[in-house]
């Protein structure tokens, strides 16, 4: 069974981090709606929701990719690289805690979920303004005991190495080449965004399905001509926020 994480859109959403964007007016509402779709398409896709409430002083904390990264073996709690999101962690460790053994990334590590990409037992990990070497170091010694490879991968031009590539099915890559490159992911098939749509790597593979912003129809289209089920949603409001389809979840399988 799958579980996805979710956390419904705080009200001082407006007030959130911004590195590549300039602050336009977020709708709190529209925001909501936006996110409970997503929701409902996640529950659709077979995945059974655990639904945190808004948390009313943590205005990015709907992001809640960035706190952790769950593996079959184990979670590690990340400590955000904006100091504004540290307090995000502590509840998702929490909610994580009867499903996995617990890690923590520690001072003067920073990493943001958003950061790692796992393919099968290959961990690439985004050497971003958010994520330093300390923290991708950290994360190679907790994983390695458990047969994973962690890779650092240079980000730039974008927030996170999920801006840049995310999974799309087994071996194949989403990616904006020009955000990362494309040299430290040989051995895997790489669709490309299409050039006019720069923020399209962003996708969210739920069991065989792409989970995809209905913003980007060039790259969408290319996704469905390799044979790939797409599935989109309108995340228009919290993209605002610099956000994507990645970010508003975390999701896991679970075996009773
Ligand atoms: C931030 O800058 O931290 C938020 N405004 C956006 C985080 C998006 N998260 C993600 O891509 N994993």
């Amino acid at each position: 069974m799958l579980v996805a994480v979710t956390r419904d859109v705080s009200p001082a959403i407006g007030r959130c981090e911004l590195t590549h964007i300039r602050r336009q007016t977020i709708t709190l509402n529209t925001a909501r709606v936006q996110h409970r779709l997503y929701e409902r398409s996640l529950a659709e896709l077979g995945c059974r929701l655990h639904q945190l409430p808004a948390e009313e002083e943590l205005p990015d904390s709907v992001f809640v990719e960035d706190a952790a990264i769950v593996l079959d073996e184990l979670a590690v709690i990340t400590r955000p690289g904006a100091e504004s999101r540290r307090p995000e962690t502590r509840p998702i460790a929490d909610l994580l805690a009867p499903y996995r053994k617990l890690f923590r990334i520690q001072q003067p590590g920073t990493m943001d979920g958003g950061d790692v990409l796992q393919t099968g037992k290959t961990v690439f990990a985004g050497l971003s303004t958010r994520t330093n070497l300390e923290a991708i170091d950290q994360l190679r010694a907790v994983l390695s005991p458990f047969g994973y490879t962690v890779h650092a991968v240079q980000v730039k031009g974008c927030l996170h190495l999920k801006s840049a590539v995310t999974a799309v099915a087994e071996d194949t890559l989403l990616m904006n080449p020009e955000w990362v490159d494309e040299e430290a992911f040989k051995g895997k098939e790489i669709i490309r965004v299409d050039p006019a749509e720069p923020r399209g790597a962003n996708a969210l593979l739920v069991g065989r399905t792409v989970l995809y912003p209905a913003a980007y129809s060039r790259t969408r289209r290319r996704l469905e001509d390799q044979g790939l089920t797409v599935r989109t949603v309108d995340l228009s409001e919290l993209a605002k926020a610099e956000g994507g389809v990645t970010c508003c979840s975390l999701i896991f399988d679970y075996r009773q």
